[in-house]
């Protein structure tokens, strides 16, 4: 399968993170690309190319102008507030909840940043921007090749997008590679196009950029939101509205749930897309589902994973794979070259 491959996606390096009441290192490192990248050339599994160049404008098609101006600044503005603060990540602390006012800009920077984020979790860094922008043309790229006939498509890239809004930041997402992905391929022609996020977590950026939309199914598996971060999103009973009513399937999971339950709302997620009838399918692809992850509590093991690609494979539609989460970093390579591998076997080839 083609990678496109983000080789600038350690400009984007947080140090610390909040997490009840203290600052601890980083789960999402550069590491866990490179981990994936040396798998994937280690396997031989098919081309890896650099992204091409794009302008704005299909970032522009998912993301609000605001917030993108927010972002191509941000890191100077931080740095303007105190000099200092060139040694440090940028991480909100204040945040607009109901009965304030969202349509007003605050000229205070960290006001604003607030605005723009949901969570004190994602660190902003001098080379966010640039990081997550590449990382967006890995996208965009690997929808390009999947037009042209590509059968499938692999974006390696980091930050992770899904739960990226429209104009929001957090759980480590800036731009929402997949949900931009998607609409790239709307864009190019496909008339109805999935997203199936299989990340551990619920893709809640991805869900609310088209809640209201008829033209791209969103199916998720993910852990129940009544337990699991992002906590306030990714229930049962949201299945889209107004046009797009029917059009967004969750399948919320235990904590501690297994392959052979997990697999079944896989199973579930794949009859939603088919019947919705869609020409392109878009992958968020975490394996924090994996049994070692460290913040995640499902229980997936490395080899399952051969057989979800082959799952995914059987759908039978042009797929672009864009990488999300996966913290176990020792295992993240083998997990996500597995799904690849698997997809392009059809499962018929194990790996021990
Ligand atoms: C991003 B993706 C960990 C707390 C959880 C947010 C998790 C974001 C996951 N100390 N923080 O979906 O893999
Ligand atoms: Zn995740």
């Amino acid at each position: 399968m083609l990678t496109v491959y983000n080789d600038q996606h350690a400009l984007h390096q947080g140090k610390f993170e909040m997490f009840r009441g203290e600052l601890v290192p980083c789960f999402e490192v550069p590491a866990r690309a490179d981990f994936v990248l040396r798998e994937l050339q280690a396997r031989r599994l098919g081309e890896v190319v650099l992204p091409d160049a794009f302008t704005n404008h299909a970032i522009a098609r998912v993301h609000s102008q605001r917030y993108l101006d927010f972002l191509t600044h941000a890191w100077d503005e931080w740095v303007a507030l105190d000099p200092a603060n060139v040694q440090r990540d940028a991480i909100p602390s204040y945040w607009p909840v109901r009965t304030f006012r969202s349509d007003v800009l605050p000229a205070s920077f960290p006001a604003r940043m607030g605005l723009f984020s949901y969570d004190a979790g994602s660190p902003l860094t001098s080379g966010t921007w640039a990081a997550a922008r590449a990382g967006a043309c890995c996208a965009l790229t690997a929808v390009q090749r999947v037009v042209q006939g590509e059968r499938a498509a692999f974006a390696l890239t980091r930050p992770p997008g899904h739960h990226a809004g429209m104009d929001f930041f957090g759980g480590y997402c800036f731009l929402n590679n997949a949900a931009i992905a998607a609409q790239a391929l709307r864009d190019a022609g496909m008339e109805r196009v999935a997203v199936l996020d299989i990340d551990y977590h619920h893709g809640n950026g991805t869900q609310a950029i088209f809640y209201g939309r008829g033209d791209v199914f969103f199916a998720s598996v993910h852990g129940d939101p009544h337990t699991e971060y992002p906590y306030y999103l990714g229930y049962a009973d949201e299945r889209g509205e107004g046009e797009g009513l029917g059009c967004n399937l969750n399948l919320p999971l235990a904590r501690g749930t297994g392959f052979a339950a997990w697999r079944e709302a896989l199973a579930q997620a794949l009859g939603g897309i088919n019947a919705f009838g869609a020409q392109a399918l878009v992958v968020s692809l975490g394996v924090d589902t994996f049994e070692g992850d460290p913040i995640s509590g499902f229980g997936l093991q490395s080899a399952d994973y051969l057989t979800v690609g082959a799952d995914i494979a059987a759908a039978g539609l042009p797929s672009v794979f864009v990488f999300e989460g996966g913290y176990a970093v020792a295992e993240v390579g083998v997990n996500a070259v597995n799904v690849l591998e698997g997809f392009v076997n059809r499962g018929r080839r194990p790996i021990p």
